[in-house]
């Protein structure tokens, strides 16, 4: 028996299967024969209080919902397993860290921040990146985001910057958006929270995909090995898919054409066989090496430069299962820092020790008592043996004893012994006055916020101007837009100029720039993965009189490199081939948009075909396709569609019949099938994602 398999195995046993046959019942277990109806006085007489059913039916369901999470509200969640590439035993005893035949299972949630639960997926937002280790020494909790930094340094500041950044508490707007007076207005006076709003305006915030995003522990935590010697540890997870993100414009309309872009994805690729798949790696310092830094390791705005100290990968995670029921799972599942295991321990960061109290403080609240550690999401696979009993929703029938020391349970549960596995705190010297004052170490909010800036490539800084001036665009206080961009030109200049000039506010007179040089490993450039196209969704767009041997020889290639292509067309049903024959059509234009696709391909018709003026929702997919830095190809008499667009400032190379890649736009206007070669390049413009180095498309 895999013991791999535990987690799934415990999970069954809570499986709810109506049973085969028999009537519908009562909770009670009466049959029920009609439901209907209501029991009334007469055909059209008032409703009885004696109808049972009718009241259970209507109570169950008048409380069918629980609180929604007060942050990280909308996620979407999936099983999996994680197994470490060798031991970590010099550096902790954590026992799922040990070897790299035992595999050990996970749950993980990811979700947007600010949203409620039916919010949209493409927001503008931290994405949450929480994994649940069911380890064999009790359930560890890495509680993380797809950014290394957050927004405030001490957790008593966090319901200010939560009321800050959630909707406006005299009208409740907006949704699922950081894009307005109260966000910005708190930004604007406390500098602490550049850096993280660096990454905010930064495409990071908009990813493609759940399965393309990288996941951060944030904090610096500890390592304990089996010696009690302590490690500073960061954690990593890296996408073995690259880390890819959507742009702004596109993000925004996904909002409306598919509120769930992201839970879909991760849900469809896990259904197809499609397992994501992440690298977990750490960022080790010595304890003597504290203070060898220029900032303060317990700061949580804080990155330690993996120039500085590299990312060393210690094992990889899998998610190959989804939920079955999305409520009982993953709305369901509580994660919390101070779930850890022996070998993995805390430091004195001020968010990490706020974060320790409050997620089972939260979770009594939202999961109705403290019994929630018994729902199967939650339960351990590891053996439990508490004297913790009674409380709302116990389903357990506990025996004997519930105190210690007993005599009378012959003084079970004992103490774990010296040999055990117990976890012993890290014996770590503490001594000093009673103080509410931030460390001096804490004061410097804008060297990595210029650091960050100072990494990117040309194109995502272009992303950042433009998301500040997006977001201060919409506050409606000048004197906040002003603020900001005072505390922006303390981080680079230039920046602050760009900005100032879009949102109509003067430029600041004192321009610093924060500079300590760069980490390339920040850019999205250094992060694209292994430059594969599996389950990139490409678009085919037909209509009839195509030449079904051009679509096929391309099709082929791209199925066979793991692609997702799907024929679209003014209509479903079929179009009719210029070989007579009709071809199936996956879906019609007006049902879909390019913002749901990674690349548009559009084929043409056998010789002769002059060049085709596709219907307007055609032209409009490829405009906004090119527009969005996607990859573009076109065969045939299809090169005529893109050419169409030159007029709107699309830039095109073609030469007849030959293959020219140039910006991610692949053309070819010989007829017939595909080349190798025009495949080829198609395929290393999707393996990209985007090509930022285009002019301007007019809207
Ligand atoms: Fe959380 N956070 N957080 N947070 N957080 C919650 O717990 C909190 C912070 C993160 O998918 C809540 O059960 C405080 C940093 C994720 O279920 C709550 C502070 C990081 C999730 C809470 C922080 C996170 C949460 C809301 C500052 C990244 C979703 C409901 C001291 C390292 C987990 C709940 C899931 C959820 C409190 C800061 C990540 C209220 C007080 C930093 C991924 O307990």
């Amino acid at each position: 028996m895999d013991p791999a398999d535990s987690k799934q195995r415990q999970r069954e046993r809570f499986h709810a299967d109506d049973p085969a046959a028999g009537p519908l019942t009562t909770d009670q277990g009466v049959a029920v024969d009609h439901t209907d109806d209501s029991l009334t006085a007469g055909e059209r007489g008032p409703t009885l209080m004696e109808d049972f059913h009718f009241r259970e039916k209507l109570t169950h369901f008048d409380h069918e919902r629980i609180p929604e999470r007060v942050v990280h509200a909308r996620g979407a969640g999936a099983y999996g397993y994680f197994e470490p590439y060798e031991s970590c035993a010099e550096f902790t005893r954590a026992a799922f860290l040990q070897d790299p035949s035992v595999r050990t299972e996970v749950f993980v949630r990811f979700s947007t921040v600010q949203g409620p639960r039916g919010s949209a997926d493409t927001v503008r937002d931290v994405r949450g990146f929480a994994t649940k280790f069911y380890t064999s020494e009790g359930n560890y909790d890495l509680v993380g985001n797809n950014f290394p930094v957050f927004f405030i340094q001490d957790g008593i500041k966090f319901p200010d910057f939560v009321h800050a950044v959630k909707p406006e508490p005299h009208n409740d707007m907006p949704t699922g958006a950081s894009a307005h007076d109260t966000l910005w207005d708190f930004v604007s006076l406390q500098p602490e929270t550049l850096h993280a709003i660096m990454w905010l305006m930064s495409d990071r915030a908009i990813p493609r995909s759940y399965r393309m995003m990288q996941g951060f522990g944030v904090h610096t935590f500890r390592f304990v090995n089996a010696e009690g010697r302590g490690t500073f540890v960061k954690f990593h997870w890296k996408p073995r898919l690259g880390v890819h993100s959507l742009v702004w414009d596109e993000a925004q309309e996904c909002q409306g054409r598919n509120p769930d872009f992201n839970r879909g994805d991760l849900w469809n690729a896990i259904e197809a066989g499609e397992y994501p798949e992440w690298e977990l790696g750490v960022q080790l310092v010595p304890e003597e090496d504290e203070f060898a830094f220029d900032f303060d390791l317990l700061d949580p705005t804080k990155i330690i430069p993996e120039e500085q100290v590299p990312v060393r990968p210690i094992g990889r995670m899998v998610l190959n299962r989804n939920p079955e029921n999305f409520f009982a799972e993953t709305e369901q599942v509580a994660f919390h820092t101070a779930n850890v295991v022996p070998g993995i321990d805390f430091t004195n960061d001020p968010l990490l020790q706020a974060r320790n109290f409050s997620y089972l403080d939260t979770q009594l609240t939202r999961l109705g008592g403290p019994n929630f550690a018994q729902l199967p999401v939650n339960r351990p696979v590891a053996p439990v043996r508490t004297n913790q009993r009674d409380g709302h929703h116990q389903s357990a029938i506990h025996r004997g004893t519930n105190y210690f020391p007993n005599s009378l349970g012959g003084g079970c549960p004992a103490h774990a012994g010296a040999d055990g596995n117990a976890f012993t705190h890290y014996a770590e010297r503490v001594d000093g006055h009673k103080i509410r004052r931030r460390s001096p170490s804490f004061q410097d909010h804008y060297s990595q916020a210029a650091l960050f800036w100072n990494s990117m490539a040309d194109w995502e800084r272009q992303h950042i101007v433009d998301a500040f001036r997006f977001e201060l665009g919409k506050v409606d206080a000048l004197a906040v837009r002003s603020r900001t961009v005072e505390q922006l030109a303390k981080v680079d200049g230039e920046l602050a100029a760009q900005v100032a000039a879009g949102v109509g506010v003067p430029e600041p007179a004192e321009k610093a720039t924060a500079s300590k040089g760069t980490s390339p490993a920040l850019s999205l450039e250094s992060l694209r993965g292994e430059g594969s196209i599996r389950t990139r969704q490409i678009a085919v767009l037909v209509t009839d009189g195509i030449d079904p041997e051009q679509v096929a020889s391309v099709r082929e290639v791209l199925a066979a490199e793991g692609a997702i292509v799907e024929a679209l067309a003014a209509t479903d049903g079929t179009v009719e081939g210029s070989d007579g024959e009709r071809y199936t059509v996956d879906r019609a234009l007006p049902t879909v948009a390019s913002v749901l696709y990674d690349a548009v391909l559009l084929p043409g018709g056998p010789v002769g075909t002059p060049p085709t003026t596709a219907d307007p929702d055609a032209m409009r997919f490829v405009r906004d396709a090119y527009r969005h830095g996607k990859p573009v190809g076109a065969l045939g008499s299809g090169v005529g569609i893109v050419s169409a667009l030159e007029p709107e400032g699309l830039r095109l190379s073609t030469e007849f019949h030959r293959v020219v890649a140039d910006q991610g736009v692949v053309t070819d206007t010989s007829p017939g099938a595909a080349s190798e070669e025009f495949t080829r390049a198609f395929v290393e413009a999707v393996a990209a994602h985007r090509h930022w180095n285009r002019p301007p498309v007019r809207r």
